[in-house]
C-alpha cells in the first residue's frame, strides 16, 4: 500500500534526499550536473515563475524544448512553485500545440530557444512565452533571480501536477490529469519493484520527456533512487550505443525497434562506422548495462532471445500508459517470461474482461482492465467513460491471461482483423514476419473485402539492399502460421508510419494509398 501525506510536493521530494555532490544529470557533451546544482538552478527558475513571471499555483506551464537537464530543471521548478507542468513533444505541431494549449488552457510557456518558432507560430492567445537557452536579457536564465533557496508550495497530494497527452495513435489529443502522489507512484511500484535501481546506477533511454515513458525513465526513477540519467537530445538507436559505451549507462528504456536496430549494429549487419562515437573506441561495449526496459509497443519473443543472446541480459517488457503515467504490467529477474508482458507491477491489478465488463476465463482473449494508484483523469473529455468502466481502466489492449496469472498480449483492440469469420491478430504475423532474416519491421491490418468482411495486408520494410521478394515471405510464412492467417497482400515500405513517440499508425496502412 502506497501511503503518502495530504501535502506531498512530489518536485521536493525528488530533489531533497540526495547529497548534493551526487551527479543527477549528463550530457553528450557538458558537465554532468549535482543534485546540489539542479537544486539551485531549479529554486532559480522557481522564484523568476512566482516573481516575474507571475505564475500562481494551479496555472497551467507549457514545457517544450529537445531533452536537457535545463528541460528536466523546468518540469521541476514549475512542479515546485505549484503549477502545473503541461508537456508535449518536439515534433508537435503548431496547430497541435494549439489545441493542446486550448484544451489545457495554457497560460504560460518556458520552450527552449531552439523550439519557439513553432510555439510562436501556434498564435496562441493570450500565452505568455518564455525562452531559456538564448542570449536575449529577458531570456529565463539571464534574468537575475533570488539567490536563497525557494520554498516549495505545499500541495496536497492530490493536486494536479501534470498534464499528459495522449492522442493515441488517431484522434484529437486526450489531456491527462496527475497528481504529486502520482509521480511518486509510479516510481514506488514500477521503478521500486521492477528496476530495483542503486544510486551509482545511470539511466539512460530514447522517449523524449514529453512522452510520460521518458519522463519516468529519465527524470523520475533516477532522482527517486538518488542515481543519475544520460539525457540526450538525440537518442535515435544509433545515439545509444556508444552513448552506453561513454557514459557507462546501467539501465536503458526503449523500444522494441530500437532494440532490433542496436542488435542489427551489434551483430554486424550494419557498419558499425555510421554510429556516433564521440571519440569512444568500442561502441560495442554493452557491458555496463544490467537493466533494459521495452515498452511503447509489443515485443516480439525474437527480439528477446536475441536481446538475451547477444548481451546475456533479459529484457524487462513492460505495457503503460499516458493515461496511467507508467508502466503497470511487466516482471523482473527471472520472473520474466519472453513472449509475455508479465504480471501486474505490485501495487496494480489487472484482469481480461468482456466488452460488457464480465472477466473471461484464463487463456481467452479479451479487454485489458486495469487498476492501481494512477488513475486515468481525461481532462474534460467524454472518451473519459469508455477508459473508466466500473472502476477498471480499460486500455484498448486485447490480452489473454494465463492460468499461471502471466498477461500476453494480443493485439490492440482495435486493430484485431475478423477475416471470414476468423480473428486474426496483426501482431502474430508481425512476429513471424520479423523471424524472416530480411524483415526489419513489419505491420500488419485488415483491409475491407466484400467477401471475406477484411483480407490480411502486410507491410514490411526489409533490409538496405535486399530485393522484393511477396513469394519468398509468403513461402516462409506458411512454415510459420495458420494458412487462413497469412496476407493475401504484402506492401514493401521504406519506413513505417508511428507517432511522435514512435506507436506505430496501423490505421495510416488501412486507410493511405500505400501501391
Ligand atoms: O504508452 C506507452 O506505451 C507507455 C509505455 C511505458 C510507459 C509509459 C507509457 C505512456
Amino acid at each position: 500500500e502506497l501511503d503518502y501525506p495530504d501535502r506531498v510536493n512530489c518536485a521536493a521530494e525528488l530533489l531533497d534526499h540526495t547529497a548534493p555532490d551526487r551527479p543527477v544529470f549528463h550530457t553528450g557533451s557538458g558537465p554532468s550536473w549535482t543534485y546540489g546544482e539542479l537544486r539551485t538552478r531549479v529554486d532559480r527558475i522557481a522564484h523568476l515563475l512566482s516573481g516575474d513571471l507571475g505564475v500562481v499555483p494551479g496555472n497551467r506551464v507549457l514545457l517544450r524544448g529537445p531533452t536537457t537537464p535545463w528541460l528536466a530543471a523546468c518540469w521541476l521548478a514549475v512542479l515546485k512553485a505549484g503549477a502545473i507542468a503541461v508537456t508535449v513533444l518536439a515534433q508537435q505541431r503548431p496547430n497541435e500545440l494549439r489545441t493542446m494549449c486550448e484544451i489545457a488552457r495554457v497560460e504560460h510557456a518556458l520552450c527552449d530557444i531552439r523550439a519557439v518558432d513553432d510555439l510562436a507560430k501556434a498564435e496562441i492567445p493570450g500565452l505568455r512565452i518564455t525562452t531559456y537557452g538564448g542570449d536575449a536579457p529577458d531570456d529565463l536564465l539571464n534574468r537575475s533571480a533570488p539567490q536563497e533557496p525557494y520554498q516549495a508550495v505545499e500541495t496536497a497530494s492530490d493536486d494536479v501536477a501534470l498534464i499528459a497527452f495522449t492522442s493515441g495513435t488517431t484522434g484529437r489529443p486526450k489531456g491527462c490529469l496527475h497528481f504529486h502522489r502520482d509521480v511518486l507512484a509510479i516510481a514506488d511500484t514500477f521503478s521500486r519493484h521492477i528496476l530495483k535501481p542503486l544510486p551509482d546506477d545511470v539511466f539512460a533511454g530514447s522517449p523524449p520527456l514529453g512522452f510520460t515513458f521518458g519522463l519516468g525513465g529519465l527524470v523520475v526513477f533516477p532522482m527517486r533512487a538518488g542515481a543519475s540519467a544520460l539525457l540526450l537530445e538525440q537518442a535515435g538507436p544509433r545515439q545509444l550505443l556508444p552513448a552506453i559505451a561513454t557514459h557507462r549507462v546501467t539501465v536503458l528504456f526503449t523500444a522494441p525497434t530500437a532494440y532490433r536496430a542496436m542488435l542489427d549494429d551489434l551483430n554486424g549487419v550494419n557498419d558499425l562506422n555510421h554510429l556516433d562515437h564521440h571519440n569512444h573506441p568500442d561502441a560495442h561495449d554493452v557491458s555496463s548495462l544490467r537493466r533494459c526496459v521495452s515498452a511503447g509497443e509489443n515485443l516480439p519473443a525474437a527480439t528477446w532471445r536475441a536481446w538475451h543472446e547477444r548481451t546475456g541480459l533479459r529484457l524487462i517488457n513492460g505495457i503503460g500508459a499516458t493515461e496511467l503515467l507508467h508502466i503497470f504490467i511487466s516482471a523482473a529477474d527471472e520472473h520474466i517470461r519472453p513472449g509475455t508482458t508479465g504480471v501486474p507491477v505490485p501495487g496494480w491489478h489487472a484482469r481480461v474482461q468482456d466488452p460488457g465488463g464480465r472477466p473471461v476465463p484464463d487463456g481467452e482473449p479479451g479487454l485489458l482492465a486495469v487498476r492501481g494508484p494512477v488513475g486515468c483523469r481525461y481532462l474534460a473529455d467524454p472518451r473519459q467513460q469508455q477508459y473508466v468502466r466500473d472502476g477498471w481502466n480499460v486500455t484498448g489492449d486485447t490480452y489473454v491471461r494465463e492460468a499461471d496469472g502471466y498477461f500476453r498480449y494480443v493485439a490492440r483492440a482495435d486493430d484485431m482483423i475478423i477475416s471470414a469469420g476468423y480473428n486474426i491478430a496483426g501482431p502474430e504475423i508481425e512476429e513471424a514476419l520479423l523471424r524472416h532474416p530480411d524483415v526489419v519491421e513489419a505491420a500488419v491490418v485488415g483491409r475491407p473485402d466484400e467477401q471475406r468482411g477484411q483480407v490480411v495486408v502486410a507491410f514490411a520494410v526489409l533490409r538496405a539492399g535486399v530485393r522484393h521478394d511477396a513469394e519468398a515471405l509468403r513461402v516462409f510464412l506458411k512454415e510459420e502460421l495458420a494458412p487462413y492467417k497469412c496476407p493475401r497482400e504484402f506492401v514493401f515500405l521504406d519506413a513505417l508510419p508511428r507517432t511522435a513517440t514512435g506507436k506505430l499508425q496501423r490505421f495510416r496502412l488501412r486507410t493511405e494509398d500505400h501501391s
